[in-house]
């Protein structure tokens, strides 16, 4: 166990890669998008532009990102990046005016995953399919906005209840999946998305056909849109983590698995906005964790959360911002219960969050903490940086969405009382079959 703890700390460890754009060696220019490239995958004209500057030195890149450019592509004496009409007037004020200017569209011609992960969902991919899936299956399932993100996107749920549609309240056991906090993380958007779609495809089988008749399940496989959207950008990887918010020192994103109230402003979690994992300027700063918090409270019927990141196949459970055990022994042996169930299924490592590392302010917590919702983090796969990192590639999906669905319908199941999981194997449960 302790090697296993050792491991998973170092896989994680191995993922603090150092910014390459922030790269001084020359990089071969990147291919400018040709005329006949499908312009119609840009989603959205938000007013930026690709800039590119003549830059001496470190100086004028300096201050072209105190501008609030984020350069993309450093080359000797060349800087370019993105730039809001704002900050090129900020950067112009200081003497520095863009040797070209393009628009989004016409420098990346898409805004969608590199063409090898096509399988996986951008957003508008994403809305389609929920609504595609509710479309095909009304009786049982409806699609809702749980509110907007930074950039305005709405913030998708679907819901699977037969009985209540949308918003309508219910008294069933309630339980919600959700994905992608981290914008890289993408594979934390398909696996709720799909086993969404088992569910609606399976709902006749006699086992999920109970679970939805008695149950209201909930799926956010994308709760940063905006992040999402910009990791793709230009199609490859910008390996982004935060939201796109700006922040008061012209940087970008808070990390939203640290801007829940729970503990915030405690360890683990950054007071400087540049950093990755920059806790925001208050708990619940940012519009995309206020969904969340607004939706979980509207619901009191909530009993259990299951939040998607990437990776290291590990089973989290609170306390994450400290070392100490939950006060409530029963409640912890629940948890340590459906832990150990799920990762009998998965293979994946349970253990308590702060086991990784303390970090505060993260969904799980504040979930467990302020709600009492019994919380999990799974870190899907890959298990290692070695191993595709956040990138694992298309091949991966429909694996881990297999290993995935089991624990997905032992949680719904369970959401009834959660305590069911200490008295011995439900009828979910690896050990009962
Ligand atoms: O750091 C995180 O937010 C999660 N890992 S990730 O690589 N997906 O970013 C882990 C969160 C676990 N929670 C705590 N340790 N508090
Ligand atoms: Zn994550």
């Amino acid at each position: 166990m302790r090697i296993l703890a050792i491991l998973a700390l170092c896989s994680v460890a191995a993922r603090a890669l150092p910014d390459a754009r922030f790269d001084d060696s020359a990089k071969a220019p990147a291919p400018v998008a040709s005329p006949k490239a499908p312009a119609s995958a840009i989603s959205e004209d938000d007013g930026r532009v690709w800039a590119e500057f003549e830059t001496p030195g470190k100086a004028e890149r300096n201050a072209l990102v105190d501008a609030g450019i984020s350069l993309e592509e450093i080359k000797p004496g060349r800087a370019a990046g993105f730039a809001t009409p704002k900050a090129l007037a900020r950067a112009a004020a200081k003497g520095l005016k863009p040797a070209v200017k393009v628009s989004l569209r016409a420098r990346f011609g898409k805004l969608d995953f590199p063409d090898k992960d096509s399988i996986y969902h951008n957003y508008k991919e994403l809305e389609a399919d929920l609504r595609g899936l509710a479309a095909r299956a009304p009786d049982v399932a409806s699609v809702l906005s749980i509110g907007k993100s930074t950039q305005g996107k709405d913030i998708l749920a679907i819901r699977l209840n037969k009985g209540a549609r949308g918003t309508q309240a219910s008294a069933k056991p309630g339980i919600v999946f959700l994905g992608t906090h981290h914008a890289r993380e993408h594979l934390s958007t398909e696996v709720p998305l799909l086993i969404a779609k088992h569910l609606v495809d399976n709902r006749a089988q006699p086992e999920i056909a109970r679970l939805l008749e008695t149950r209201d399940v909930y799926f956010v496989p994308m709760v940063n849109p905006d992040g999402v959207e910009y990791d793709i950008e230009g199609g490859r990887y910008h390996m982004h983590r935060k939201n796109m918010a700006k922040n008061a020192d012209g940087s970008t994103g808070v990390d939203l698995n640290r801007n829940y109230s729970w503990g915030w402003g405690g360890g683990g979690a950054s007071p400087h906005p540049d950093d990755d994992t920059y806790r925001g300027p208050s708990a619940f700063s940012e519009p995309e964790s206020r969904a969340v918090r607004d939706f979980v409270e509207a619901r009191p019927n909530l009993k259990v959360m299951l939040s998607y990141h990437t990776f290291s196949e590990l089973i989290l459970y609170p306390w994450g911002g400290s070392d100490e055990p939950i006060p409530d022994a029963k409640a912890r042996a629940a948890f340590i219960a459906m832990a150990g169930e799920m990762s009998k299924m998965t293979g994946y490592t349970p253990q308590q969050s702060s086991d990784l590392y303390i970090a505060t302010g993260d969904t799980c917590d504040w979930a467990w903490g302020a709600k009492g919702i019994y919380a999990f983090t799974f870190e899907l796969t890959p298990k290692s940086m070695w191993d595709g990192g956040f990138y694992p590639g298309a091949g991966v999906v429909q694996r881990v969405l297999q290993a995935n669905i089991r624990p997905a319908l032992y949680l719904i199941d369970l959401a009834d009382d959660p305590q069911r999981s200490i008295k011995g194997p439900s009828a979910f449960a690896a050990a009962a079959r």
